[in-house]
């Protein structure tokens, strides 16, 4: 089974994951390197003590968003899980973020990979708020028209809002 991690670019992903990676980290970094290719996070279970039957760990992808095009390599049957991460402050990026998140709905191979919608850099007071957002994302037509089951999560990478709940649906 594989986990994935996808969006546009600067979308936020490396940071969300990098702060999820390591809980203890307060992660003040203003730029960072777009990601060519993939990145690599192994994400620890929180709970405690693990629940019988339950993974420790679990190793995630970052797709990078310059790459659209080479993302279809690592859709398969055996993806388990999807984060989509949008960044709401960027009112240009989310519309598109929606045409993008359709493409992955549509795949074939991606049929049962449960899907969870990040809306992520929920500190900016400039942000979009959650309902206009979902609006923008046409989210409501999105969801009657595919069979994945969409999770919604809101988050911050420097607040760290929203990274235990993303921890749990991908354990859960
Ligand atoms: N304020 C704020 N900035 C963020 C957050 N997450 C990422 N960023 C910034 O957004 C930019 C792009 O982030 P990055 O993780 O590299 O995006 P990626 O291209 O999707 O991997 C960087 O300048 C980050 O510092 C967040 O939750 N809040
Ligand atoms: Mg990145």
């Amino acid at each position: 089974m594989s986990f994935l991690c996808v969006g546009p670019r600067n979308s936020g992903k490396t940071m969300l994951l990098n702060s999820i990676q390591y809980p203890g980290s307060v992660n003040f970094t203003t730029h960072s390197v777009n990601t060519v290719g993939t990145n690599i996070f192994t994400i620890h279970n929180l709970e405690k003590p693990l629940k019988k039957g339950s993974k420790k760990n679990i190793a995630i992808r970052e797709l990078g968003g310059e790459m659209a095009v080479m993302w279809k390599k690592y859709y398969s049957e055996s993806v388990e899980k999807i984060l989509f991460v949008v960044d709401t402050s960027n009112l240009c990026q989310i519309s598109c973020a929606g045409v993008l998140l359709y493409s992955i709905l549509a795949e074939p191979k991606l049929q049962k990979a449960k899907i969870c919608l990040v809306l992520t850099k929920m500190d900016y007071a400039y942000r979009q708020m959650r309902n206009e957002a979902l609006l923008m994302l046409q989210i409501e037509r999105l969801k009657a028209q595919v069979s994945q089951e969409i999770t919604i999560i809101e988050s911050s990478a420097i607040t760290r809002e929203g990274l235990d709940q993303i921890v749990e649906w991908l354990f859960n």
